[in-house]
């Protein structure tokens, strides 16, 4: 487990084979399909709607949806089942690996759903928390900033929508990625990151990377980041711009498994604390 920190430090991702029994895979399957019709019929409004690529994202799903958010939500019908896929040990586990953490030292953040989009669709290249037009001096020192948090990819079928540029978290953009389309095609050193239902990936969410989506292709891939304790203002923006802090409080973790139900009511206690820490945020890129 120690070459995980350190092919996520080295490439900026990392791939972790079969997590998912084939049992769980099937449970979240439903769960996230039933997600999906609520939200293409416009009965669940936190989507991520075509053709904007960063939140706030409005909620009428006419136009289509490449995502739907907050599936920790109580009022979404299965949020049970993905909860405790969320707080799982599958995922913590890495994830306490990948911050060197503690249990008490984790932060509840985001868990959303990426899905096939009603139309061909993509991102623009990007860095999650770095806008386009920082210099090299900002993105290098933003880059050297610990990052205090672990995202995942979960995917459930077979996903290969995400493109990055491997170990360009460890550098500022070149000048012919500066000067590039944002929607370029072939951007040097570009890799499509494979993941087979089951599997899932971690990421440098300031990894040059974007999206590519495929209108025909199923895509059920569960999106997900758990934050560290120290870095509570650097998380802030990014986790609370997506409006989580609406309804944390009302998550009821009482059905979860003994180890679980702790952990979990530890982790919403630091976000409310970092909600409470930091009023205001606004978000953290234009669209
Ligand atoms: O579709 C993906 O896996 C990447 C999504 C992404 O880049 C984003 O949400 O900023």
């Amino acid at each position: 487990m120690a070459d995980l920190l350190t092919s996520l430090e080295h490439d900026g991702f990392v791939l972790i084979p079969s997590v998912l029994s084939k049992h769980e895979l099937q449970t979240l399957r439903t769960a996230c399909s039933e997600a999906v019709t609520l939200a293409r019929a416009g009965k669940w409004s936190h989507i991520r709607t075509l053709p904007k690529q960063f939140p706030p994202w409005p909620s009428d799903p006419s136009h289509g949806i490449w995502g739907v958010q907050h599936l920790l939500h109580p009022a979404l019908p299965n949020s049970k089942a993905l909860t405790a896929s969320y707080f799982s040990d599958a995922i913590v586990s890495p994830v306490k690996e990948l911050l060197s953490a503690t249990d008490d030292e984790l932060v509840m953040e985001l868990y959303n759903l990426l899905v096939r989009p009603d139309q061909d669709f993509a991102l623009r290249w990007h860095r999650d928390d770095i806008p386009p037009t920082a210099t090299v001096e900002e993105e290098l020192k933003r880059l050297n900033e610990p990052a205090w948090h672990a995202q995942w990819n979960l995917a459930l079928y077979d996903d290969r929508s995400l493109v990055v540029v491997p170990e360009s978290h460890r550098r500022a953009r070149t000048e012919a990625e500066r000067n590039a389309d944002p929607y370029e095609s072939n951007m040097l050193g570009q890799k499509i990151v494979e993941i087979k239902a089951g599997d899932v990936m971690f990421y440098d969410n300031n990894i040059l990377h974007r999206g590519v989506y495929d209108a025909t292709v199923e895509r059920m891939t569960l999106h997900g980041s758990i934050g560290h304790v120290k870095g509570s203002s650097a998380r802030a923006q990014n986790v609370l711009q997506h409006g989580v802090g609406a309804w944390v409080d009302e998550c009821r973790f009482d059905d979860l498994p003994e180890g679980l139900k702790n952990r979990a009511n530890g982790m919403r206690a630091r976000l409310h604390q970092m909600g409470s820490d930091n009023p205001n945020v606004g978000y953290s890129q234009d669209d």
